[in-house]
């Protein structure tokens, strides 16, 4: 059984406004509009990515799933899994497989941004499980989380592949508290996150040699362009990827090679690029077992369990609350 809804998001600002505030920002910052990457195209080019050689973290956080998703499904013993940004739902599998050896009824509730992409990767696992009861949410993470967490019995909420480093401190803490109050006691948070490793292996993973995560990251101005009938070049713009040591985060840049104009109709907005200025465009925190329990325990949450793969690239937390 497969139900699909769309979440409204009443608290959400109105359309393109993170855009406005973002390009007018000093330095110009987008990294607060993550969804503007995540168009059909880009949820493809992301799938590309996951399988570049040099992005090691969902091969990583995978074989962390292998090992353990059984221990997992032990320990959390849940009615529901349900899942934050489950794009083509690749590393569910080996989850809803453990649930399926654990003699559990299936439940399953996806949430994302893509509405395609929800729809098919919820018809794929209604072939590959009988009798799973789909219940999917299109929608991003702004919206009524209470409907998506709402469930049945005891829940298991992951996000997984790493995106809760996307969030700035801010909107991340308030995205946390939102989970936090949706869940009860025996529920479980499972989280990836990427760690802290060294700044050659981190930027390597941002700066693939076959230029995919550039691709990837131009996207976005095609999105605006799009959606808010902008008219940026992407080819004017070059793809920076760093790791800022200082707030463990890698940061992703795209860089005017001239001076520029871009007018944004839809914001009834100009705005200028001096020549080899930046636009901000994502960060992508990394995190140690202590401060991923600190940035946590903050929104109310305890560290139960800790797993990394075998060379320490990829950390899964287990939460309760
Ligand atoms: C899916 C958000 C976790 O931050 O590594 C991949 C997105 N950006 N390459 C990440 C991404 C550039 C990815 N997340």
């Amino acid at each position: 059984m497969i139900r699909i809804e769309t979440l409204e998001a009443p608290g959400r600002p109105e359309t393109g406004e993170e855009v406005r505030t973002g390009l007018t920002a000093l330095p110009k910052d987008l990294s607060a509009a993550p969804r503007y990457f995540y168009d059909e195209l880009g949820s493809e080019l992301f799938e590309r990515i996951t399988q570049l050689p040099e992005y090691y973290q969902t091969r990583a956080e995978h074989s962390i799933l292998r090992e353990r998703s059984d221990e997992i499904v032990a320990r959390s013993r849940p009615g529901e899994l349900i899942e934050l940004g489950s794009g083509s739902a690749g590393k569910t599998r080996t989850l809803l497989d453990a649930l399926r050896r654990a003699g559990g009824p299936v439940r399953y509730a996806p949430l994302d941004v893509s509405g395609a992409a929800l729809r098919e990767s919820a018809r794929r696992l209604a072939r590959e499980y009988p009798g799973i009861r789909i219940r999917g949410f299109a929608g991003d993470f702004n919206g009524p989380l209470d409907r998506v967490l709402e469930g049945a019995g005891r829940r298991l909420v992951v996000f997984l592949g790493g995106t809760v480093g996307n969030f700035t401190p801010a909107a991340r803490r308030e995205f946390l508290e939102k989970v936090r109050r949706g869940l009860g006691p025996g529920d479980r948070f499972l989280v990836g996150l990427d760690l802290v490793k060294d700044r050659a292996t981190l930027e390597a993973a941002y700066n693939d040699s076959a230029g995919v995560t550039a691709e990837f990251n131009r996207n976005m101005l095609r999105n605006i362009n799009r959606e808010l009938g902008g008219d940026f070049d992407p080819e004017a713009f070059e793809h920076r990827a760093f790791y800022n040591e200082r707030d463990s985060r890698i940061e992703m840049w795209l860089q005017a090679t001239g001076e520029q104009e871009v007018r944004v109709r839809e914001l009834d907005l100009t705005v200028r690029f001096a020549a080899g200025e930046g636009v901000r465009t994502e960060i992508s925190a990394k995190f140690t077992r202590r401060t991923a329990g600190e940035v946590f325990a903050e929104a109310g949450f305890r560290l139960e369990n800790w797993y990394t793969d075998r060379e320490g690239l990829f950390g899964l937390a287990l939460f309760r609350v």
